[in-house]
């Protein structure tokens, strides 16, 4: 049986892979790591927790020690807007904490280590429509460039150190137990608490901008899978594009208005996270991880948003 250590288990995801991880591997042998006092009651309530920041690397070896940790998720990054204002900070985190998880890895026995990248390592020069999974990579942003980094690294690792490491270029994930934070895809999430508390939203992408979006459910079954998947069929690493649905701003208030029919968008387009959507592919062609892995994706933009309807409104006691 595996020992996990989550970190960044109080963010979006982290928040909705640790109960299915718990479910899967056991409560006692999966440990949520939040940063400072993050982490949400359903996982302080429930099995292990502990507190690390990935900057203070013995930080992450006394609780690979303390608690015979064999795998790893890194869910901590700081996303994509906020990079651009603090891009040191970003370094700090998406950079050198990495190297502190994989060299912790590697001095401390740990046989396997998930990361996520993200749609946000592609760039201007990368076609833009049903994006290859192997393709010209030239982010223009510090979150991008991180995420490139991510997925060479991990490589490397995996190729060099002896560590089995692997990963997913994340869409947007869309999710209603915790929000993201300062990402440039949030608006698709924020959408649904304005849509049902204020019936009102102004959203910070212009209409038309189509990005690649997944539903949390479908996310975490991706992670699950890889981590899973036999070694030998894995002839990629961390590089691996996963599709769910792609819609534009315009589409999903449209969606969102059939099941409320006074639900009004309004636009004031951000000129920061609009010139990062901007660099950032319409869809992608999810081909290699199917071959190695069998991923395949539920949810499509309808099912998606009847489902957040249906947990937000009993989240928010609507
Ligand atoms: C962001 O918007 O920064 C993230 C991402 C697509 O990686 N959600």
């Amino acid at each position: 049986m595996k020992k996990i250590l989550v970190i960044g288990a109080g963010g979006q995801i982290g928040s909705d892979l640790v109960p299915v991880l718990q479910k899967t591997f056991g409560f006692n042998n999966v440990i949520s790591a939040g940063y400072q006092n993050d982490l949400p009651d359903h996982i302080l309530n429930k099995g292990p927790y502990t507190y690390i920041d990935i900057r203070n690397k013995k930080q992450i070896e006394e609780n690979i020690q303390k608690y015979n940790i064999d795998t790893i998720f890194n869910l901590a990054s700081i996303l994509s807007a906020l990079a651009e204002k603090e891009y040191l900070l970003s370094y700090e985190v998406n950079f050198t904490g990495l190297i502190n998880i994989l060299e912790a890895s590697k001095s401390n026995n740990v046989k396997q280590v998930m990361l996520v990248s993200s749609i946000a390592a592609f760039g201007s020069y990368t076609p833009k429509e049903m994006t290859p999974n192997d393709t010209i990579q030239n982010p223009n942003t510090i979150y991008g460039i991180s995420k490139v980094f991510t997925e060479l690294i991990g490589n490397y690792y995996s190729d060099k150190k002896g560590i089995d490491v692997r990963g997913i270029r994340l869409p947007g994930v869309i999710s209603w137990k915790r929000e993201p934070t300062a990402g440039t895809t949030d608006y698709a999430v924020d959408i649904f608490y304005k849509a049902i508390l204020e019936k009102e939203y102004t959203c910070f992408l212009d209409k038309n901008t189509k990005l690649p979006m997944i539903y949390m459910p479908d996310a975490i079954n991706a992670l699950v899978n890889l981590l899973n998947a036999e070694k030998s069929q894995l002839k990629h690493k961390v590089d691996f594009n996963i599709n769910s649905m792609s819609f534009t701003p315009k589409e999903l208030a449209k969606s969102i208005k059939e099941r409320i029919p006074d639900f009004k968008m309004l636009y004031k387009i951000d000129p920061l996270r609009q010139s990062i959507a901007d660099s950032w592919p319409n869809s992608l062609d999810d081909n290699i991880a199917k071959e190695e892995w069998n991923w395949k994706a539920k949810y499509n933009i309808n099912q998606m948003v009847d489902d957040m309807l249906y947990n937000l409104k009993l989240k928010l006691n609507k």
